[in-house]
């Protein structure tokens, strides 16, 4: 599928510019950040102090290490205004991830901010070929998530006509493909699946849609999963990145040359740290993203430890920009499962499952602690064909499945083949793991 559109930049200025030029930019941002955050964030002016640096020891962009982290946690402890570095007069938005366990996380906007958010999702689209000319059916949720409100206000910046579809009703999203007419798909992977699977089961075939870009991301997904989704839907899928504590998408995303996802690194600052040391890792090495917002007015974030597990390329892209490039993410090093003390992550597993041709890529991972063991069970759904052929055939290709995760995990998994259709659906984020050992 690849290269079915066209080399765009939405502000060639910006994501060409020299290293030479970036650094400065960045330096000068970051010590404006660093001042603004200790000035006027009390949680920012004690860990600064607890680490006895001051905003003036900022000299280089390598003083960035002296600095604290911040984590999740701090942005919980200080729910849900306390991070704010203005006063609420001046924020024009707010927004929260839905977090599974305690409070959410809150994001805020001033006017500023919603420009800055703007500006990098009408980059991102541009790097997806997106124009004015296109329709857009944004089918990520509307509401707290940021996932809806910030690529529609992106998508109308660049001119394209915006469908606010939001999640869910997928009958209906498949009607509008045929009747709207849309270009662009944007929403969560696992959710581009289930319309794949709702056209499908309608009867409607890829001559009866026109979609050419999907813009995909908020949650893990292979390369497998991407040559799925573009063969069912006739489209080129571009990963797109971003989490709520930095603004929400728009902090990375692919190009024409799915070379990795350019960081737009004018306004967030990339580094690797070793999730376990927190020792910096050169880029090109594996380890936790940690971003430093350079520009956000209302809620300045630095070095925030992501806990997406990921590699930096710093090469410069055939597609000329400059932004330096981070990988397809591994997972998150909260997601990832222990299993009898080898790392497991749930990409690794939906990875061997898109091989099947007799499976269907809807799956979930539970795991339960037996006798002090911990077992995993991979649960996947058949194809209708499969399933309608006898108990011999469905335990052949169960043996084969799980054979092929056993070499690939390192660790035995057992594989249960369930009925088509039995897996629950998402909307937004998928569901995959299910981990009932009750670990604290
Ligand atoms: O998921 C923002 C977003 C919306 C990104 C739409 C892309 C598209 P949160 O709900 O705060 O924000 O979740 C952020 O989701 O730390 C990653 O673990 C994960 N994530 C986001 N994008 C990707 C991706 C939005 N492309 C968390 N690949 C992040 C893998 C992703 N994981």
């Amino acid at each position: 599928m690849a290269n079915k559109t066209k080399n765009l930049f939405w502000n060639r200025e910006a994501e060409t510019m020299p290293a030479s030029e970036k650094k400065r930019v960045q330096l000068e941002r970051l010590q404006a950040t660093v001042k603004r955050a200790y000035e006027n964030v009390p949680f920012y002016r004690r860990a600064f102090d607890e680490k006895g640096v001051k905003p003036e020891d900022v000299k280089s962009l390598e003083d960035l290490k002296r600095l604290p982290f911040t984590v999740k946690n701090d942005l919980r402890d200080n729910y849900p205004y306390k991070l704010f570095a203005v006063p609420m007069s001046r924020v024009v938005r707010l927004h929260a991830s839905s977090g599974t366990t305690g409070k959410p996380i809150v994001g805020a906007y001033t006017r500023n901010d919603m420009e800055v958010w703007m500006e990098v999702i009408a980059r991102s689209m541009a790097a997806a070929g997106v124009t004015e000319d296109d329709i857009v059916h944004n089918a990520y949720g509307y509401g707290l998530f940021t996932g809806g409100l910030g690529f529609h206000y992106g998508a109308e910046k660049i001119g394209a006509s915006v469908v606010p579809v939001s999640g869910g009703l997928s009958k209906r999203q498949v009607m509008l493909w045929q009747d709207f007419r849309p270009t662009v798909l944007c929403c969560t992977p696992s959710y581009a699946l289930v319309l794949a699977e709702t056209m499908e089961e309608m009867g409607v075939g890829l001559n009866d849609i026109c979609l050419r870009v999907g813009l995909f991301g908020a949650e893990p997904w292979t390369d497998q999963m991407r040559r799925e989704i573009e063969s069912r839907l006739g489209l080129e899928a571009f990963n797109q990145f971003g989490l709520t504590e930095l603004i929400g998408p728009g902090v990375s995303a692919e190009c024409i040359c799915h070379n990795g996802m350019h960081i737009q690194d004018d306004h967030f600052l990339p580094e690797l740290i070793d999730p376990e040391t927190g020792e910096t890792l050169e880029y090109g090495q594996k380890g936790e993203l940690v971003l430093t917002s350079l520009t956000k007015e209302a809620f300045p974030v630095i070095r925030y430890r992501t806990k997406d597990i990921t590699t930096i390329d710093p090469e410069p892209c055939p597609c000329g920009r400059t932004t330096v490039r981070m990988m397809r993410l591994a997972g998150r090093s909260d997601d990832m499962l222990i299993i009898r003390g080898v790392n497991v992550f749930p990409s690794q597993i939906e990875g061997v499952i898109l091989e099947q041709k007799e499976l269907v890529p809807q799956y979930q991972i539970v795991v339960e602690r037996q006798r002090n063991l911990d077992q995993i069970e991979v649960q996947v759904e058949a194809v209708d064909e499969l399933y309608q052929k006898d108990e011999s055939e469905i335990l052949r290709v169960t043996g084969r499945v799980q054979k092929a995760l056993n070499q690939t995990l390192g660790i035995t998994a057992r594989v249960v083949i369930v009925p088509p259709r039995s897996i629950a659906r998402s909307e937004g984020k998928a569901r995959r793991v299910i981990d009932r050992r009750n670990l604290t």
